[in-house]
């Protein structure tokens, strides 16, 4: 696709125009088909390899490159994004896609590197972000959500409106790269087809011609049988699979409790797409998310994974994540989820790759090394004592696609009697393998192998094919020659026989072994037979193969030369198969000779050594003004509405539910005032945070104490509330009679529900004060105050409505001159502590850093994280298990001075931990 725009870009240059964006309507255009069996690009079949991305999640422009090209090294074709309405709309009408909004740049991205992408817009995402991406002000849209009621229509109407367009002019079908667009989101109850129409309707109107999916969870029927052809129907239905479920802390333990994870064939004119197939999983019980890689880790992978691709014959997935990043600011939902998404997926939170990750290399790279695969229908497998089998078969080419797979924990050694020959098994517990017969290899016909196939190459005049299995099992590859041809071990042991037309090379499975197989009038071939490590050794990136590196981003050869850009995670050797004499690695030329392998071997430099300042010198400042009598609050809002549209009745009124006065994120502040009479003995005050969320009761500025906030996640919740116990006892005396008394509080809100089961009443929950009497008190007046302002360059999530925020304390260019410099202990309330650092990481090198607070996690305060104004993370017992904070590239400058503001907010007086820089990976080269 690049070399398309390219090639474009000269053309119209030449022409006196110039490209302005994406891909015009005089760009290349393609058509998008499907039959039963697969996608069709230009009626050529396509194996849709995906893995779901959310830019939203990573407030990096420059990094989203980073995290394509590396799905695009292990093999995938497409990412699967959802695009966030309430990421975009901070109030109704209001939309920004610029900074790090800018999906244009994103797709345009996309379409560089070369890769596919499922566009899913909603508006309805789910995703664990706050309302399931719906904007908070739609809690104060009449209408049911998720269904055609007149106000919620007229409001995704809007939202469609702007995000539509940009991604019609990004379709493939005009020569750029969204491939298939996603309707709504696991609709799956309280459903309304007419919504479910119009969607695809609109989507039309607004020029969306590429094929229409939606991704079904519980009942997948659901768009397809229940109404068939009739509204609502979608052209090609998804499936979502999570079979290990979100128990992180069974990780090791549990195996497929959510089923087989077998995607169901939903229509009989469509491929099967699995939609959401589990790659990772939210940390539900707080275990970590290296538990939930664990959970997920590469014996699921294989396992399940495997299983899928022939039981189910699916040939469109998209990995469930393939990144997840950062619920940065108030992004998350927070009953499910705390500031990392990191999701335990093969690419970390601070863009690592993982040993899960060279487990969908593997089968990436074995995907798109069997075009066949796009076509087949089920077919008799042999039995194998001790193995589960299934097959499937390609009717034009004869193919075959052979699962073996030990259900049990421990290894199994058996027989495969396979077309004709005996082949010795033996199979790991939990482990899974896709053998293949019948299939062309290049120049060279590939009998049966029981080795996996991990991917061909052509460099020059000869193929290049590596076989992998696990470390010391037996293998065996049978390949078809007309005559013997000739064979010269290169590495390792392999033994070779030949008989009726088959050469037959057996061999156990270790190290690298390489045979050169010539002669016999075909092409040479170069086999390399490895282990699941050696094999995930290598890349195949741009038809270049190369070993030795850490990644390949991309290749080119050009006159002789290879020209790599390719990452090191330290020094070492290089070897590269390619029709070439020269290598240039990130534009440097590398010295190199040919080896045995007449491949180019060399040797790589690794990164620089990083050092990164201390943090020191804070400086420190308490607020909480608000909780003072005197303070003015005059240009307050008054809150005084007696509705609202939230099925939660309030317990008093007025209504104090936040969104009411359009204060949608983070902290929000309420002034109540009241005659006195002096016999007060309580305040009765209940709020609804979310889950980790708190509030904190000053009267007449003294500080009464603090409350977790109600949690009310569940579908009962509105006729069953729980808004925290809400009661703070009044000191004598405090309370003058026919004085004045101001209450004074602090509610944490932690984000909106979602909306999963599209029955309105959880998303309108409300956040904030949901009752507030004093005994004996007639009336209180209140007044409301949250964030100031939508940051023009974060966004409306970035904020709340604390004292400090709203007076640009959080911001590098605050003056903060006049702040002591402080210890550590902070009283009850809010405590800011400030300070610098240079940052000067090294040139040519991809440094991700991060903050760390060491010890045990802090209970009676939490911090809100600051980096030169991006609020990047939420630390605290109350929060979650997560001591590491990423610090992305952007939010941090890598070469200058940074602002680091960190907003405590305690329960009671506290000393509190300060962070210190980490470095979460470095590696020499970069995007
Ligand atoms: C599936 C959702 O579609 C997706 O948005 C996300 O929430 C994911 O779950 C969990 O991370 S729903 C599936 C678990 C039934």
């Amino acid at each position: 696709m690049k070399l398309r725009r390219v090639l474009l870009a000269l053309v119209l240059a030449v022409a006196g125009l110039t490209v302005l964006g994406g891909p015009s309507a005089a760009a290349p255009r393609h058509r998008v088909t499907y039959d039963k069996y697969s996608l069709m690009v230009d009626g050529q079949r396509l194996l849709l390899q995906s893995a779901e991305f959310h830019y939203f999640r990573l407030p990096s422009p420059g990094l989203w490159r980073d995290i394509l090209e590396k799905e695009k090294a292990a093999g995938f074709n497409a990412i699967s994004v959802y695009f966030s309405w309430a990421f975009h709309s901070p109030a109704p009408g209001e939309y920004d896609f610029t900074g790090v909004r800018d999906v244009d740049r994103l797709l345009r991205t996309a379409e560089e590197v070369g890769l596919y992408v499922v566009a899913r817009p909603g508006p309805y995402i789910n995703a664990e972000t706050s309302g399931g991406g719906f904007p908070a002000w739609l809690k104060t849209v009449p209408g049911r959500a998720r269904s055609s009621d007149a106000g919620y229509t007229a409001a995704y109407h809007e939202w469609l409106a702007h995000i539509n367009p940009i991604l019609a002019r990004h379709q493939v079908t005009r020569g750029g790269s969204v491939l298939l667009y996603n309707v709504e989101n696991e609709y799956a109850v309280n459903t309304d087809p007419a919504y479910m129409q119009d969607l695809q309707d609109t989507a039309r109107a607004d020029g969306i011609d590429v094929p229409i999916t939606t991704n079904n969870c519980c009942d997948a029927e659901s768009w397809s049988s229940t109404w068939g052809s009739g509204p609502g129907a979608v052209q090609i239905p998804g499936v979502d699979d999570y079979p290990q479920s979100f128990e992180c802390q069974d990780a090791g333990t549990t195996w497929g409790p959510w089923g087989a994870g077998v995607t169901e064939k939903v229509r009989d004119d469509a491929p099967v797409f699995a939609a959401e197939y589990q790659a990772g999983a939210i940390d539900l019980n707080n275990a970590g998310y290296e538990a939930c890689r664990k959970l997920t880790g590469v014996s699921y992978t294989k396992f399940f994974q495997k299983g899928n691709m022939v039981l189910s014959g699916a040939t469109a997935f998209s990995y469930y994540m393939g990144f997840g990043g950062t619920n940065w600011g108030w992004l998350g939902q927070p009953n499910d989820v705390y500031t990392s998404y990191d999701y335990g997926a093969a690419i970390t939170e601070a863009r690592q790759l993982t040993a899960k990750y060279a487990e969908y290399k593997r089968q990436g790279y074995f995907l798109r090394a069997v075009p066949p695969l796009t076509k087949t229908d089920t077919s008799a497998a042999p039995a194998v004592a001790g193995l589960e089998t299934a097959a499937r078969t390609n009717p034009d080419t004869g193919t075959q696609f052979l699962l073996l797979r030990n259900a049990a924990t421990t290894e199994t050694t058996s027989t495969l009697d396979w077309n004709g020959h005996t082949f010795p098994v033996t199979l790991p517990g939990h482990d899974a393998k896709v053998l293949v017969s019948n299939l062309d290899l290049g120049g060279q016909r590939l009998v049966a192998s029981t080795s996996e196939l991990y991917t061909t190459a052509q460099p020059g005049d000869r193929d290049v094919a590596i076989l992998y299995g696990a470390d010391g099992t037996p293998g065996a590859t049978v390949l078809r020659y007309a005559s013997p041809p000739k064979i010269k071990v290169l590495t390792g042991t392999v033994s070779a026989s030949y008989a009726g037309g088959e050469l037959r090379l057996d061999y156990t499975h270790h190290g690298l072994a390489r045979v050169l197989i010539s002669g016999a009038g075909h092409r040479p071939l170069l086999l390399m037979l490895g282990t699941d490590d050696t094999a995930a050794s290598f890349w195949n990136v741009d038809g270049v193969l190369v070993r030795g590196t850490s990644l390949v981003r991309s290749a080119s050869q050009v006159h002789g030369t290879v020209a790599l850009r390719a990452d090191t995670a330290k020094a070492g050797p290089v070897e590269v198969f390619a029709n070439a004499r020269k290598l240039t690695v990130n534009g440097m030329p590398v010295p190199t000779r040919t080896g045995r392998s007449s491949s180019l071997e060399g040797t790589l430099p690794g990164p620089r050594g990083v050092e990164l300042p201390a943090l020191a010198g804070w400086k420190q400042r308490a607020e909480a003004p608000e909780a003072r009598p005197a303070f003015d609050d005059s240009r307050w809002t008054v809150a005084d509405k007696t509705t609202s549209l939230s099925t939660f009745a309030p317990i008093t009124q007025p209504v104090l539910f936040s969104d009411e006065y359009g204060y949608h994120a983070g902290s929000v502040w309420y002034r109540g005032r009241f005659t006195g009479t002096g016999a007060e003995t309580t305040v009765k005050l209940n709020a609804i945070t979310g889950k980790r969320g708190d509030y904190l009761v000053w009267l007449n500025g003294r500080y009464l104490g603090s409350a977790a906030g109600g949690v009310q996640a569940d579908s009962d919740a509105p006729v069953n509330p729980d808004p925290g116990p809400g009661e703070f006892a009044v000191p004598a005396g405090l309370v003058q009679p026919g004085r004045t008394a101001v209450l004074s509080v602090l509610v944490q809100n932690m984000g909106n529900n979602d909306d999963w089961t599209a029955e309105d009443s959880r998303f309108r929950q409300p956040r904030g004060l949901v009752g507030a009497s004093v005994p004996g008190v007639a009336e209180i007046s209140w007044k409301i105050q949250g964030q100031a302002r939508v940051d023009p360059v974060r966004g409306g999530l970035n904020n709340g409505g604390l004292y400090g925020e709203r007076s640009g304390w959080s911001l590098p260019g605050y003056d903060d001159r006049s702040w002591p410099r402080a210890g550590l202990s902070v009283g009850a309330g809010v405590t800011w502590l400030r300070t610098g650092f240079p940052v000067d990481l090294p040139k040519n090198q991809d440094t991700s850093v991060a903050l760390r607070f060491d010890g045990e996690i802090p209970s009676g305060y939490r911090v809100l994280i600051y980096l030169n104004g991006w609020n990047l993370g939420q630390y605290g017992a109350a929060i979650g298990p997560q001591t590491d904070f990423v610090l992305p590239a952007g939010p941090l400058r890598q070469h200058g001075r940074n602002t680091l503001a960190l907003a405590v907010i305690a329960e009671r007086p506290s000393t509190v931990t300060t962070p210190r820089l980490i470095v979460a990976g470095s590696q020499r080269g970069g995007a």
